[in-house]
């Protein structure tokens, strides 16, 4: 390795910068890729996705090739160490959060599988916003990450685009997937050569009318007003459209018969961003001399849609008119399509592509011209079907399938948690590794004093290097004996981040009645909010100003510290999982579709304080009763309580003093005088007078669940053995099962 390096340096590595060392692994790992077997056979997947959370890529794919130990080794005897380097990638947060780091998380499964399936995305230069704090709020700046040496390859790929006023020329990157111990699989991320950064101004903002400078310059652009809409349609067109060209391309090449497609290509849609993929492979076919019909059968037979979350407001339904101004070369397409449907289904409105108002369903057109519908968890599929869906399992039940969604265990074990790794293998051998279930190999062992001792130590490892950087990245100092109680994921009511503030407010209030906790606490919370989120953000202002009001208190910091950590991304997620002690998992019962930072929490012993909701439930079951803290209304009360509109905020604050004293600290004189009373004031106002995602309800089950948590934490043996199921028992969870199932049921590559 060290002549390797030295090679590729063209310098002694002592001699090297950081930023030298990084261009070197990075070329040196391109190069490995390239000689890797790139995955074959009759049959291919294609995974479209709007977004691929990736995260930082250097250290993932030296433990993948196998070479990241004596890489670092290398490094250390030239004095160098390898966290630097790793500090010097930028992170591409290509994602907004779960559903995006899934399918980063599945294109490590598929390569490590050696399956023939490759991602189709954007290529955006500008990640999910950066978070940074003013004066206790959000505020959001451009998050650029393509670094002069990157992981982009630049291919000689282009197609041709069609909007409807002008035509644009795609460029096609690819970024090598390399599968632990195995092949080489491709993401493809299209852009285009005529994009200009320079038009960003003042924060994230931009002219989100000229298309042909703007595609894919963000993520997940504002689309809080109509030319935010049409940018997200014409971005979700050109991904589609050049993965249509794409496939049928690389198809033709294997020069097997055009009617024959469907047996040998599968799509898989994540979530219905890439839906129009369905009327365009229709469009493109009928232009090959393919008859219409015969087309939609083929489509129908190659398309496979995965539902990620059961929020209304998140189903996607695009005004024909819309579509008109960005495609109207699909829209005879979806016409024909909705038509077909009516006829069928005798105009029933429910099942309609088109409804009424004029709008486009996307999930509709995926449940009707695809051959698979899955949800990602348990309890989410059976909603799916009983409730949300219910119209489309009565006429297709064959096509619903539930995949549970997991996690990959190289980058949320091998590479975050490396004290746990090395204790693992001592204590169980390494197969785990290949094999995730052998982690219940644990539950064989003879856990003794000593035993639990070594993996609180571990734990306590992990603490200080979080603490470390804690101190790095915030300026904060946080004790390393303190039980680390965390809730990080994306800012939403349905999450219940609230939830969790107003027990910090219980606590704040208890200390300074004098009731103190035996052990300290620190209170870790991370979340971005969508920038025109209003109330997310008022929550967020909430979160930081009490944080501010503890930290100048002094009789209470002893007790307890609540840091809610900037710019929360995959490279913090890394540092956090790791230290955790209690996992927050608090969604509203049937709100969350499954959740995957709970699976990573697991996995490396923290303990879930959660409701009923999600994977969850799986969890629980895998666990038992007694090493996970379940609380909270089921999801058939829940889904009972909308149906009926039955819940009441205000009954809960007027019925109970301790409720209302939490929810009126929001708006005492100490949260005014630091915070922005305008802000507070709506916050509290919400809760108590709509509080959709029923924050009170559950509050008071919350307070004496994780009181419980907290008592149990003091004795440590038992602690730890609630520690031990945890991980023993997270390797269904590992995403290379997932990505088996979905072979299995759905693909049937191979
Ligand atoms: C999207 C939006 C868009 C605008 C309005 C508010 C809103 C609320 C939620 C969403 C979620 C979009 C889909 C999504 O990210 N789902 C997540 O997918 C994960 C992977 O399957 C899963 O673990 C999470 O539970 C689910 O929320």
């Amino acid at each position: 390795m060290k002549e390797i390096l030295t090679r590729y340096l063209n310098k002694n590595i002592s001699d090297a910068s950081t930023e030298e060392i990084y261009i070197a692994l990075l070329q040196y790992v391109k190069d490995e890729a390239k000689n890797k077997p790139m995955a074959k056979g009759d049959r291919k997947l294609y995974y479209i996705s709007c977004e691929f959370l990736i995260g930082k890529l250097l250290s993932n794919n030296l433990i993948n090739l196998g070479i990241y130990d004596e890489v670092a080794s290398v490094l250390k005897e030239n004095g160098k160490d390898i966290t630097d380097v790793e500090e010097f990638e930028n992170e591409p947060s290509l994602g907004n959060g779960g559903l995006g780091r899934l399918a980063a998380c599945f294109l490590d499964s598929i390569a490590t599988l050696g399956l023939n399936g490759d991602g189709i995305g954007l290529n955006y230069h500008y990640g999910l916003f950066k978070q940074v704090f003013n004066d206790n709020r959000q505020c959001e700046t451009p998050n650029p990450w393509i670094q002069n040496k990157s992981w982009l390859t630049k291919t000689d790929d282009h197609f041709t685009i069609p909007f409807k006023d002008f035509t644009l020329t795609s460029s096609l990157y690819d970024i090598d997937v390399i599968g632990y111990k195995n092949g080489t699989n491709k993401l493809h991320l299209f852009d285009i050569d005529t994009l200009d950064e320079n038009m960003v101004y003042d924060g994230i903002n931009f002219d989100k009318t000229q298309i042909e400078k703007n595609l894919t310059l963000f993520l997940y652009p504002d689309d809080s007003d109509k030319n935010g809409e049409l940018l997200r349609i014409y971005q979700q067109y050109f991904m589609v459209s050049n993965a249509a060209q794409f496939i049928l391309r690389e198809y033709m090449l294997t020069e097997k018969p055009l009617s024959e497609l469907h047996k040998h290509v599968a799509v898989q849609i994540n979530d219905t961003h890439p839906s129009m993929v369905i009327p365009e492979l229709i469009r493109l076919l009928t232009e090959k001399g393919i008859d219409f019909d015969t087309a939609v059968d083929m489509v129908t037979n190659i398309c496979a849609y995965t539902n990620h979350t059961i929020l209304a407001e998140a189903l996607e339904k695009w005004p024909v008119d819309y579509l008109e101004q960005v495609v109207p070369h699909l829209m005879p397409i979806i016409r024909k399509l909705d038509e077909r449907v009516k006829a069928k289904y005798n105009n029933n409105p429910e099942l309609a592509i088109i409804d009424e108002q004029n709008r486009v369903h996307m999930a509709r057109m995926d449940m009707h011209y695809g051959y698979s519908i899955n949800g990602v968890a348990y309890l989410h599929t059976e909603i799916l079907k009983n409730e949300e869906l219910k119209p489309f399992y009565d006429i297709y039940p064959e096509k619903f399938n539930n995949k549970t969604n997991g996690i990959t265990f190289r980058r949320w074990l091998l590479h975050c948690n490396k004290p746990l790794v090395k204790w693992l293998d001592e204590k169980i051998g390494a197969d785990y590794r290949e094999n995730a279930e052998n982690l219940q190999k644990l539950l064989d062992i003879d856990f003794t004093e000593e035993l639990s001792k070594e993996l609180l130590a571990v734990k306590t490892e992990n603490k200080e290097n979080l603490a470390r950087y804690i101190k790095a990245k915030e300026n904060i100092d946080i004790d390393t004996n303190s039980i680390f109680d965390i809730q990080v994921k994306r800012l939403h009511e349905y999450k219940r981040q609230q939830m969790n503030l107003l027990f910090v407010i219980n606590k704040y209030l208890e200390i300074k009645a004098g009731k103190k906790p035996t052990t300290p606490i620190t209170f870790i919370f991370g979340a971005k909010a969508a920038p025109a989120y209003i109330i997310a953000k008022d929550i967020i202002h909430a979160i930081l100003t009490l944080q501010r009001i503890i930290e100048n208190d002094a009789e209470v910091s002893k007790y307890i510290k609540l840091v809610m950590v900037e710019n929360y991304n995959v490279t913090y997620a890394e540092k956090l999982f790791p230290a955790c002690d209690i996992s927050e998992q608090i969604s509203l019962a049937s709100k969350e579709a499954s959740g995957t930072g709970n699976m990573k929490f697991m996995l490396n012993g923290a303990v879930t304080l959660g409701t009923e909701d999600g994977a969850n439930v799986e969890i629980h079951q895998f666990v038992g009763d007694d090493n996970i803290y379940i609380f909270g209304k089921d999801s058939d009360t829940i889904i009972d309580k909308y149906k009926n509109s039955s819940y009441k905020a205000l009954d809960y604050y007027i019925d109970d003093e301790d409720i209302r004293k939490m929810v009126d600290f929001i708006i005492s004189p100490e949260m005014l005088k630091i915070g922005d009373p305008r802000m507070l004031l709506r916050l509290h106002a919400e809760l108590i007078q709509k509080d959709w995602f029923m924050t009170l309800i559950d509050l008071k089950d919350y307070i004496v669940t994780k009181e419980r948590a907290y008592k149990d934490y003091e004795n440590r043996y038992e602690w730890s053995k609630k520690m031990i199921m945890n991980i023993a028992k997270a390797g269904f969870f590992s995403s290379d099962r997932t990505i088996a199932e979905y072979n299995r049921d759905i693909w049937k590559l191979k």
